[in-house]
């Protein structure tokens, strides 16, 4: 049994992730500001008898409350096996000439700051044991910019670099450092985006198939499970109609 830190797990990709270890029978720390989704999400795992769990509810971009999450986990659950950071979010869709600045700071504290908080908090406990295992939830906005992405994808294209530093700088620790960095999964990612705006959010999903947050989770769980000598870098996962940011096989 691993314990599996988790952020954003009350949605989407982080939530599927959640549930695809528990069923697996591993010891899960579920985390994410909505209390009421935590709630609802450690019932459920509970439900599967395989898995022990506990919720941690906290504002990512709030690095002292953090820090006091992690500093409120009892001895044993603070032997992290896996921290799979996934909180993040894109909000707005526009030129760099008309952006929002608190839509880019929202995307900047959560994506970039918010992930380097949990990081720094996590990674020494995982140095102190010489074992451990961070998948960085990227994206194809971090391999590629589209028309109107700028700050989403930058922060994505941070998350790509973090990634490659993190491996660097824990080389010598033995600890594994993935990225996984999918194309279109529906989610509420686009609702958040569109700030609430469901028609426009669910258009981005129309006239092809996009990816399943379950189909990251199985990913996730494949790159989690390899043997100790076989690390996956850096792993592209796109729907079969998306060859790039921009290149789609769409009906009409
Ligand atoms: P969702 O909106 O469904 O889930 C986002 C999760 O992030 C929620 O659990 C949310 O929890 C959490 N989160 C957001 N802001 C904060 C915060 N300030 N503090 C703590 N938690 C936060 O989207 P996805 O599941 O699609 O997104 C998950 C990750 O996948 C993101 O990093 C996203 O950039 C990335 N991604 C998504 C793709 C897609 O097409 N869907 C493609 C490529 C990458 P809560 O609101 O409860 O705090
Ligand atoms: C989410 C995928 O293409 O909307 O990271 O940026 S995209």
């Amino acid at each position: 049994m691993k314990t599996v830190l988790i952020t954003g797990a009350t949605s989407g990709i982080g939530r599927a992730i959640a549930v695809k270890f528990a069923e697996q029978g591993n010891r899960l720390i579920i985390s994410g500001r909505r209390q009421n989704r935590l709630d609802e999400l450690q019932k459920e795992i509970l439900s599967f008898g395989k898995s022990e769990v506990k919720s941690l509810c906290f504002d990512i971009r709030q690095k002292e409350a953090v820090y006091a999450a992690i500093d409120s986990l009892p001895k044993e659950w603070k032997e992290i096996d896996i921290l799979v950071n996934n909180a993040g979010l894109a909000s707005g869709l526009s030129p760099i000439q008309e952006g929002d600045i608190d839509d880019w700071e929202k995307m900047i504290d959560t994506n970039i700051k918010g992930l380097l908080y949990i990081t720094r908090k996590v990674a020494p406990l995982m140095i102190a044991r010489q074992k451990g295992h961070i998948i960085n939830i990227g994206s194809i906005a971090g391999k590629e910019v589209y028309p109107k992405g700028n700050i989403y994808c930058a922060t994505k294209h941070a998350v790509d670099a973090l990634t490659k530093a993190m491996r660097i700088d824990m080389l010598q620790d033995g600890i594994k450092v993935s990225q996984i960095a999918p194309g279109a999964a529906e989610t509420e990612f686009s609702r958040v985006r569109f700030h609430g705006d469901e028609e426009r959010a669910s258009k981005v999903y129309q006239g092809y198939q996009p990816l399943t947050a379950e189909d990251i989770a199985e990913t996730a769980f494949f790159i989690a499970n390899l043997p100790p000598h076989v690390n996956i870098s850096d792993l592209m996962i796109v729907p079969t109609s998306q060859a790039s940011a921009y290149c789609w096989n769409k009906r009409e």
